[in-house]
């Protein structure tokens, strides 16, 4: 039997006339428009020259189109490398570069800027209407594509994570990886083919692919797919939908609407919140609102879910829930590995068929966050409280989460660094009541520099996506250290705590 993640979803799909996505905007795919679509993008990828392990690099907007272009990879037999919208050209050519795609498929926009990185990929296009060269060459292809029989252990997509020093690592995730995370999820949040999910997260992490998307297909259940977060959409749309998954920036807008009512979303047995910290606070105002307890879970890049609140039983703010079923987790000493005694904080350390296959062409790297017996080192730091719930109490790695989206301070810091002017930076996450964190930049400026916060972050959105760009940028003579001469980012963060209480 073939272990393609697609014959999987296949295997799971109700029927060909059930419903799987359906927009706002009145454009809907069957279950067979899956089928069918997914194998016209499949051959045009082949047409293309894509071969079975070969990367197709994707930074597109989201349409369902775009998942039509996923199934087609995997059912190639490709590894589906999806990118942030938000990346420059200067960010986009390192992923280009590391990866080697076979293909890119970009926006139309983008297309020159892509071409003109000299790569050697085909270059094909796809907008925000699925429309492109890709849509074109895909609409005149075989509605029927035998998918590739692939093993466990094969390649079904790379996505990089930033790393706390040097570059991006590519994370490679297997066909079993996303088949066995997808599966677990099914259970444990108890999807059927009768759920409709709410889905406004982007499709290029794995919290709005591998999460929101693939386990609605694991299920044969169905999609109101929204291109984007949309409170309006969202408020007009709960009451079609029975689960909706999303950062805690999510809950928190969604709360300022007084339509956010228990009647509103009555027909909603299911609210999934992670990839940043959910604040006890807006657990707790969600269920004043709603009646409803948002269930927190844990993951990352590289492992999928690790944890999650019960779906029966008490989901307790402040906690991500014990390991799920298939995921074996331990608390332990960050320099040794050796588990910490029970209820002590610790690095948190994972091990299942849902951890990752290490990163793309870095075995060093790889190798340092592996432990001997097989445990991957997540970074995270957290206890197990005696009823078995994990909390996350801290990270060891230099992270900024910021709205959902992970950035890290060493790339920031280096742009920065880099400007005419500039002595040093230190760039920190601050308190923020809508992103969790605000990105914050503390400038050390050379004597007699005249430095602007405008005219610097006008530069830097050249270099860097959106949503790492300092919010604010403090401009002062030194930075404060240590008696080893290290940057005191600790007491700069309590210093500017109330930037924007
Ligand atoms: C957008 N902007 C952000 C931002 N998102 N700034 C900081 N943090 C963010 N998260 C900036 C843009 O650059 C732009 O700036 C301005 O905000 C408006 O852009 P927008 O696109 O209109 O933003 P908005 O719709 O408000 O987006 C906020 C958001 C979005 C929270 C809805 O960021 C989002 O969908 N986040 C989800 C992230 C996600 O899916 N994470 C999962 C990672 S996987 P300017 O200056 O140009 O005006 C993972 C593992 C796991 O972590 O466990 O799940
Ligand atoms: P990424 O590398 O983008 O996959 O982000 C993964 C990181 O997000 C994890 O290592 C955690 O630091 C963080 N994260 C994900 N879910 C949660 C959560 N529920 N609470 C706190 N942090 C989380």
């Amino acid at each position: 039997m073939s272990d393609n993640l697609y014959a999987l979803f296949r295997q799971a799909a109700p029927g060909d006339d059930k419903t799987f996505l359906r927009t706002p905007a009145g454009q809907a795919l069957t279950y067979g428009d899956l089928e069918s679509g997914s194998a016209r993008f499949a051959n045009a990828l082949v047409l293309l020259g894509v071969k079975p392990g070969d990367r197709v690099a994707v930074q597109v907007e989201k349409s369902p189109e775009t998942v039509l272009l996923y199934l087609g990879c995997l059912r190639a037999g490709a590894v589906y490398l999806p990118l942030n919208t938000a990346y420059t050209l200067n960010e986009l050519a390192y992923f280009i570069g590391d990866a080697e795609p076979a293909v890119v498929v970009c926006d139309p926009r983008t297309r020159e800027g892509v071409l003109g990185l000299g790569t050697g990929a085909e270059v094909v296009t796809l907008d925000a209407m699925g429309q492109g060269s890709l849509a074109d060459l895909a609409a005149d292809q075989s509605p029927s594509f035998r998918t590739v029989a692939r093993e466990a252990s094969d390649l079904a997509a790379i996505l990089y994570t930033s790393g706390t020093t040097g570059r991006s690592k590519g994370a490679m995730l297997t066909h079993a990886n996303l088949a066995s995370n997808a599966r677990t999820l099914v259970e444990a949040w108890r999807f059927t083919p009768d759920d409709v999910l709410l889905h406004a997260l982007p499709i290029f992490h794995i919290h709005g692919l591998f999460v929101a998307l693939n386990v609605p297909l694991m299920a044969g259940a169905s999609l109101i797919y929204l291109p984007k977060f949309d409170p309006e959409a969202i408020i007009r749309l709960l009451p079609e939908a029975t689960v909706m998954m999303g950062v805690p920036t999510f809950y928190v807008r969604l709360l300022q609407d007084e339509r956010l009512t228990a009647e509103r979303v009555s027909n909603c047995r299911l609210f999934v919140s992670g990839s940043a910290p959910l604040l006890a606070e807006t657990h707790h105002q969600w269920s004043a609102a709603t009646g409803t307890a948002i269930l927190e879970r844990y993951g990352m890049t590289e492992t999928g879910m690790n944890t999650s609140n019960p779906y029966d039983g008490a989901r307790v703010a402040g906690t991500v829930g014990p390991p799920l079923p298939d995921v074996s987790l331990r608390i332990a000493d960050p320099e040794t590995g050796h588990p910490v005694p029970q209820g002590e904080i610790g690095m948190i350390e994972v091990k299942g068929p849902n951890v990752f296959a290490g990163y793309w062409r870095m075995p060093e790297k790889t190798a340092a966050e592996f432990r001997a017996d097989g445990y991957f080192v997540t970074g995270d730091l957290g206890i197990i409280d005696d009823a078995g719930y994990v909390q996350i109490v801290g990270r060891g790695k230099d992270l900024i989460i910021s709205g959902g989206f992970n950035v890290y301070p060493k790339e920031v810091e280096g742009e920065i660094d880099a400007l005419d002017g500039v002595v040093e930076s230190a760039v920190i996450g601050l308190p923020h009541p809508d992103l969790g964190e605000g990105v914050t930049a503390v400038v050390a400026v050379a004597p007699g520099a005249a430095l602007e916060e405008a005219a610097l972050l006008k530069t830097l959105a050249e270099r860097l996506a959106g949503f790492k760009r300092p919010k604010r940028v403090i401009f002062v003579e030194d930075l404060p250290r240590n008696t080893m001469g290290k940057v005191q980012k600790a007491a700069l963060r309590e210093r500017y705590r109330e930037l924007y209480a």
